[in-house]
């Protein structure tokens, strides 16, 4: 069955109570820069100690090698995985993948981005950030929901795991997406779930609704 990982964008206090209230329905949980910069890299640990699951750092790490490297060190001391952007070169990348990997920690590769803004630039190069992500040998893409045909086109030039951010609160549909992926994907899902009256019940909506799709 294809995997639900929630984003986490929120401050501290109500994303301890949301991973709570989900904890039985997401197989992942992805925290990013709204929840570590209003609180510390420690939240990671609290979510782990609270749902016990999967948690990736998306901190889409773009910077050159040598930093790249440092981010990766510091990072990684918490998380299951990094995401990272590969428009800044296949070193830069390599430098994360290669800290990463001795961890037993993912390295997961931005192509291209869910939003409308993602056509003028990171379009044009994401087929060619799909083919570089398989050839570093890297944990898996990130590509988007809101964009089907592209979806399954990165997916299959990648041929490896996809994160797929933008059902729910940027349009997407899960109908359309389910259809391409597989039991090795996640759909990554945040505001739908954590900004509705009642996260618990959305988050249980969803992955009985991914279920019932799947079959
Ligand atoms: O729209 P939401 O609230 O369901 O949240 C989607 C999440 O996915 C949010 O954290 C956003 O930062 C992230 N995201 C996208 O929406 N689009 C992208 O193209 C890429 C990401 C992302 O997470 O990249 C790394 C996985």
């Amino acid at each position: 069955m294809v995997k639900l990982m929630l984003a986490l964008d929120l401050d501290k206090e109500r994303a301890l109570k949301v991973a709570e209230e989900v904890k039985d329905y997401v197989d992942a949980i992805k925290v990013g820069y709204p929840l570590v910069l209003s609180s510390s890299l420690e939240i990671v640990k609290e979510i782990k100690d609270i749902c016990e699951k999967e948690v990736i750092l998306d901190f889409k790490v773009a910077d050159i090698p040598a930093t790249n490297e440092k981010i990766a060190k510091l990072s990684l001391r918490y998380g299951d995985g990094i995401i990272v952007h590969g428009f800044v070169g296949e070193d830069s990348v390599k430098a994360v993948r290669d800290v990463a990997k001795p961890l037993n920690k993912k390295t997961i590769l931005v192509t291209e981005m869910s939003h409308p803004g993602a056509l003028r630039f990171i379009q044009p190069i994401a087929n060619e950030l799909a083919i570089m992500a398989k050839k570093l040998e890297l944990d898996g893409i990130v590509a988007p929901s809101t964009r089907p045909e592209r979806l399954r086109e990165l997916k299959h030039l990648s041929n490896l795991p996809v994160l797929t951010p933008g059902v729910g609160a940027q349009g997407g549909r899960l109908e359309e997406i389910i259809k391409i992926l597989d039991e090795n994907d996640y759909i990554i899902i945040g505001r739908a779930i954590y900004n509705s009256e009642d996260p618990k019940k959305m988050a249980k909506y969803y992955k009985e609704k991914i279920r019932a799709l799947s079959k």
